[in-house]
């Protein structure tokens, strides 16, 4: 069996009561074969990247070991999102969304093919991935851009403040 490496998984929620879309996606994560969630990040409220008449994002991250390799972690992650009535399209890809899982980072891992492509191709300049992502792991370098604490330095859109629980999203 190959050895556990760690990936970074990116969540968005902008439908259907946010909060609870990415509460029941980390439980979901967490039951993945071979897979453990080693740590999850505070979730944050973005202004929406691409058309505005959308609602606001919630935005968290999740680090996890696994022994699935990145196919199959991706095949999961759809999976996840398509239980949750996300429906992925080229129409649908700017617009609002129930649930969004991207794999971020596998290992140092970089790759470019038709299903993936590792690094996520935009991570080091979004506020909404880098700011969890910098809870979790502010030394991790992102193949090709730096460490993840010096891209959040410089990155400052969308707009994004810590979600309170109990405020509305
Ligand atoms: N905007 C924000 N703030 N957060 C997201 O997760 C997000 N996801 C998307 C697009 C439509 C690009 N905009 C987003 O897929």
């Amino acid at each position: 069996m190959r050895a556990p490496v760690s990936a970074y998984i990116g969540l968005g929620a902008n439908l259907n009561h946010p909060a609870a879309q990415l509460r029941a996606a980390f439980a979901e994560l967490a039951q993945l074969p071979d897979t453990r969630v080693t740590s999850q990040s505070r979730c944050y409220l973005s202004k929406p990247l691409g058309p505005k008449d959308q609602p606001d994002y919630l935005n968290a991250v999740a680090a996890l070991e696994t022994r699935l390799d990145p196919q199959a972690l991706m095949r999961h992650l759809l999976a996840i999102e398509a239980r949750h009535g996300r429906q992925r399209s080229p129409d649908s890809r700017w617009g609002a969304r129930s649930l969004d899982l991207d794999l971020l980072v596998y290992d140092a891992l970089v790759l470019q093919t038709s299903e993936l492509t590792l690094p996520h191709p935009e991570l080091h300049k979004r506020s909404f991935v880098l700011y969890p992502l910098a809870e979790l792991a502010p030394d991790l370098v992102i193949p090709g851009h730096g460490p993840v604490r010096v891209l959040r330095e410089h990155c400052s859109s969308p707009a994004i403040r810590l979600y309170e629980e109990g405020a509305h999203a």
